[in-house]
C-alpha cells in the first residue's frame, strides 16, 4: 500500500510523541487511504522484484563454443576450451550498453563441462588452458555484472552428459554440491536456471550409452528448492513448471496473447506455458527465452544472421509488451567476448527503446475515472511512477480512466500496468482515442497484467485517451497509464522457397517495397524491386530490404542461403504418411511405436556436404496427434549413387535441442560423399514420443 503524504507526517509526528492523533483523525485516514483487497493468486516480494528487470540477457558459452555444437555430448577434451581474448568487462559492458539488467550464465551446460573450478568433477574449467587452469570464469562475470550494477544468476545443467554416475544416485550429490558451490562462492544471486532438458544419450564416464531418468523425482527437487531458498532467499528460480517462473512454451521470443502470470497445478504443456492460466491458483509469470542468434552458442557461421534492432524491438513487444520478461541470449565468441555485430544490434534496439520512453506524453494530463476507492488511490497516481488508481469496489466491468493532455499530442505506443500486488483482475479492456468528437477504439486486448504495451500501427494524434475494462473480475487497480513516441523501425523482410524453388519475399510492415539481391551484395533501394515471387531452383544467397514508401526508411537486410530445390526430387520409400511431403513440404508422420527410414532419390549426382531436416511444429497439429508426435530425437545417414549399394555411413548423430527449438536443424558430414540417393533412418521421436513427425529433408552441397 503507498504511503500517502498525510500518513506519514501522522507517524513521524505520533512516533516523536509531539502529536496525539485524535480517534476522528484515525478514522478520516481509513477513508482516505482505503486500500483494495487482493483478488487471486498474488506475486511473492522476490517476483514482484523479478518483473521490474523487462529485459536481462543470457550467456551461452562452453566447450561448444569452441566445438561448433549446440549440445555436447560430454567428452570434450577441457583443452579445447581456450578464449583467446576473454573479457568479462566488454561482455558486461555490452550487455548493459543494451540495456539487460540481469546476465545469467551457463555455469554448466549439458556437457557437464563446469566454467569454475568445482570440486566435485574434473571435467572443469581448472583443466583448460584458460589461465592456466587457474580461471573461473563464473567469478569474473560475477565480479563484472556487481560493478556495473547488473543482477547475476546461473544456468547449471541438471542433465549432465559427462558424469559416470549420471541416472544413479551418486549424481545428485554431485548436483546439489555444484549447485551449492554457485549459490555461496559468488556473491548475490538473483536467479537460478533449470533447464527441462533431460536424460538421453551421453558419454558419462566413457559408458557412451542410453540413460533415462524421471526428472520430477531423480534430482529431489525440493531440496534443491530448500537450498535455493536458504542461501539465495531473494533469487527466483526458473523452470517449466513449479518454481517461481515458467517457461513460456518456445524458443522463438514469443509469448502468448494473453499471456496470464497465473498457473493451476495441471501438468505443463506448452500451449499453457504460452498462454497461462485465467485465475490459476499460482503466481508463475512466463519468462521467454530466444537467442540473438539462431543457436544458442556462438558460430562462426551465423555472424550474418543476428537479429537486427527492429527484429529485437518486435520481440520486446512480443514478450514485455505481454507482461512476460525478456531472456535474451547473447553469446560469446571464441574470443570470449560479445561479436560486434551483436553488440551493434543490441545498443541500437536499446537507443530506439529509450528514446521511446523518455518522453512521456501523459505527464501533466488532467486524470478522471468512473469511481476512485479512495484518496490514496486517485487517477491521477497512474502518471506517476508510484501508487496506483483504484476503482471503487464493485465497479469493475465498465470502469474507465481517461487522460486530457495539456496539448493535443502524436504518440504510438500506450504502456499500461496493473498494480499486481492486488492481483490480476482485469480480463479485457479496449483503449480508445478522442477523435472527430468521438471515442475511437484503436485496441481491444484480453489480459492487462504486470505490464501491456500496445504498439499502434500509425501515430495518433489526440488530446484525450480513454482505458474501458470490457471485463474484470474484479474493480481495477491501474499503476501506470503513459503515451509514447517509438522511433520509426521497419522489420527485415522474410525469404521463403516452396519445394518448386520459387522465393517469395514478405513484409510485416505496411507500406513498405520490397528489393533483393541474388549476388550476395549489400541490397538497398537502387536493387532489384521485388514484384512476384522468382525461381531459384539452384544454390543461391538471397539477401533482401524493406523501405517504407512515403518516409524511404530501410530495414537491416535479411539474408538466406538456399541450396539445391527439392523440385526434382522423389522420395523412393518412407515408412510413414504421405511420403512426398518429405520433399514437397507439408508433414509426414511415421508409423507409432516405429522408426522411419526414408530413401529420396535426388535426380542428379551432388557432393553432399550434409542434409536439413525441418521439425513440425505441435501447434501445426490436432492436439491429439501433437502430444503422441515429436521430431527425430537422431539420425544416421547414408548417400548412394544407385540407390542400392550403400557404404559405410556418411554420418549419424543427435538433432540437439529439437524438442525445444523448432528450427531447422542442417547437418554436416565429417566429409562429403557424392551421390544421387539420401537414406536417413530415425531411430525414435524426442521424449519418447511414438510417432516421429517431419516436415521437410533438405541436402547442403556446400
Ligand atoms: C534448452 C537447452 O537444451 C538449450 O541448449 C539452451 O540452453 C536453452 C536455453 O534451453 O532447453
Amino acid at each position: 500500500m503507498p504511503l500517502t503524504r498525510r500518513r506519514f507526517t501522522q507517524l513521524v509526528a505520533s512516533s516523536s510523541g509531539l502529536w496525539a492523533v485524535s480517534s476522528q483523525a484515525r478514522a478520516q485516514d481509513r477513508v482516505t487511504s482505503a486500500a483494495p483487497s487482493p483478488f487471486g493468486a498474488v506475486p511473492s516480494a522476490r517476483q514482484l522484484a523479478w518483473h521490474d528487470l523487462e529485459t536481462y540477457g543470457f550467456l551461452h558459452f562452453t566447450v561448444n563454443t569452441f566445438t561448433d555444437r549446440e549440445w555436447g555430448l560430454g567428452d570434450e577434451d577441457p583443452a579445447i576450451f581456450n578464449p583467446t581474448d576473454f573479457s568479462a568487462e566488454q561482455i558486461v559492458a555490452s550487455c548493459k550498453a543494451g540495456g539487460l539488467r540481469q546476465l545469467i550464465i551457463t555455469a554448466k551446460h549439458h556437457d557437464g563441462f563446469c566454467l569454475w573450478p568445482s570440486r566435485h568433477t574434473e571435467h572443469t574449467i581448472a583443466k583448460s588452458p584458460y589461465k592456466q587452469g587457474r580461471g573461473d570464469i563464473v567469478g569474473e562475470i560475477a565480479a563484472a555484472c556487481a560493478r556495473h550494477g547488473l543482477k547475476f544468476g546461473v544456468y547449471v545443467s541438471p542433465w549432465d552428459r559427462n558424469n559416470a554416475e549420471y541416472g544413479r544416485p551418486g549424481y545428485v550429490g554431485v548436483y546439489h554440491g555444484q549447485l551449492r558451490e554457485l549459490l555461496t562462492q559468488y556473491g548475490k544471486i538473483h536467479e537460478v536456471w533449470f533447464d527441462g532438458a533431460n536424460g538421453g544419450d551421453g558419454f558419462y564416464g566413457g559408458a557412451r550409452e542410453r540413460r533415462t531418468i524421471d526428472a520430477a523425482i531423480y534430482y529431489q527437487w525440493d531440496k534443491v528448492r530448500a537450498m535455493v531458498r536458504e542461501l539465495q532467499p531473494d533469487a527466483v528460480m526458473f523452470a517449466d513448471e513449479h518454481m517461481d517462473v515458467r517457461w513460456v512454451g518456445n524458443e522463438r521470443g514469443v509469448a502468448g496473447d494473453p499471456c496470464w502470470p497465473t498457473m493451476d497445478e495441471k501438468p505443463f504443456t506448452v500451449e499453457r506455458g504460452n498462454a497461462g492460466v485465467r485465475g490459476g491458483r499460482l503466481w508463475n509469470p512466463a519468462e521467454v527465452d530466444v537467442s540473438i542468434r539462431p543457436g544458442w552458442f556462438w558460430h562462426p557461421d551465423e555472424n550474418d544472421k543476428v537479429r537486427s534492432p527492429a527484429n529485437l524491438m518486435k520481440l520486446y513487444f512480443e514478450s514485455v509488451g505481454r507482461g512476460a520478461n525478456l531472456l535474451l541470449n547473447v553469446p560469446p565468441d571464441r574470443r570470449g567476448r560479445i561479436f560486434d555485430s551483436d553488440a551493434a544490434s543490441l545498443k541500437a534496439f536499446r537507443d530506439a527503446l529509450d528514446q521511446m520512453t523518455r518522453h512521456d506524453f501523459a505527464a501533466g494530463a488532467k486524470a478522471t475515472a468512473s469511481s476512485t476507492l479512495s484518496p490514496s488511490f486517485a487517477a491521477a497516481n497512474v502518471l506517476t511512477k508510484h501508487g496506483a488508481w483504484a476503482a471503487r469496489d464493485g465497479d469493475a466491468t465498465g470502469a474507465w480512466i481517461a487522460l486530457e493532455l495539456p496539448k493535443p499530442e502524436t504518440f504510438n505506443v500506450v504502456r499500461l500496468r496493473e498494480a499486481i500486488e492486488y492481483g490480476v483482475r482485469i480480463d479485457q479492456f479496449a483503449f480508445e482515442v478522442w477523435q472527430a468528437e468521438a471515442w475511437q477504439t484503436r485496441a481491444v486486448h484480453t489480459c492487462l497484467g504486470p505490464r501491456r504495451l500496445i504498439r499502434l500501427d500509425d501515430p495518433v494524434t489526440t488530446s484525450k485517451v480513454r482505458l474501458r475494462i470490457l471485463k474484470a473480475a474484479a474493480s481495477p487497480v491501474l499503476s501506470e497509464f503513459s503515451l509514447h513516441l517509438l522511433p520509426e523501425m521497419v522489420v527485415e523482410p522474410s525469404i521463403d522457397r516452396d519445394a518448386q524453388g520459387l522465393v517469395t519475399l514478405r513484409s510485416d510492415t505496411p507500406g513498405t517495397t520490397l528489393f533483393y539481391t541474388l549476388d550476395g551484395s549489400p541490397p538497398g533501394a537502387a536493387s532489384r524491386r521485388y514484384e512476384n515471387p522468382f525461381s531459384l531452383p539452384s544454390r543461391g544467397t538471397v539477401r533482401a530490404v524493406a523501405v517504407k514508401t512515403v518516409s524511404g526508411a530501410q530495414s537491416a537486410a535479411a539474408s538466406r542461403d538456399f541450396d539445391i530445390s527439392p523440385k526434382d526430387w522423389h522420395v523412393v520409400s518412407a515408412t510413414g504418411d504421405v511420403p512426398e511431403n518429405l520433399v514437397k513440404g507439408g508433414m509426414f508422420l511415421g508409423v507409432a511405436g516405429k522408426p522411419v527410414d526414408l530413401v529420396i532419390d535426388l535426380a542428379h549426382v551432388y557432393e553432399i556436404a550434409g542434409f536439413t531436416l525441418k521439425p513440425v511444429f505441435d501447434h501445426e497439429l490436432q492436439i491429439a496427434t501433437a502430444t503422441r508426435m515429436g521430431p527425430p530425437a537422431g539420425f544416421t545417414a547414408w548417400v548412394s549413387k544407385n540407390g542400392r549399394d550403400w557404404g559405410k555411413r556418411a554420418g549419424q548423430g543427435e538433432f540437439a535441442n529439437i524438442a525445444a527449438n523448432r528450427a531447422v536443424q542442417a547437418i554436416r558430414f565429417d566429409s562429403a560423399s557424392s551421390g544421387r540417393y539420401l537414406r536417413l533412418h530415425l531411430p525414435r521421436a524426442v521424449e519418447d514420443r511414438p510417432i516421429i513427425g517431419v516436415g521437410g529433408i533438405g541436402i547442403l552441397t556446400r
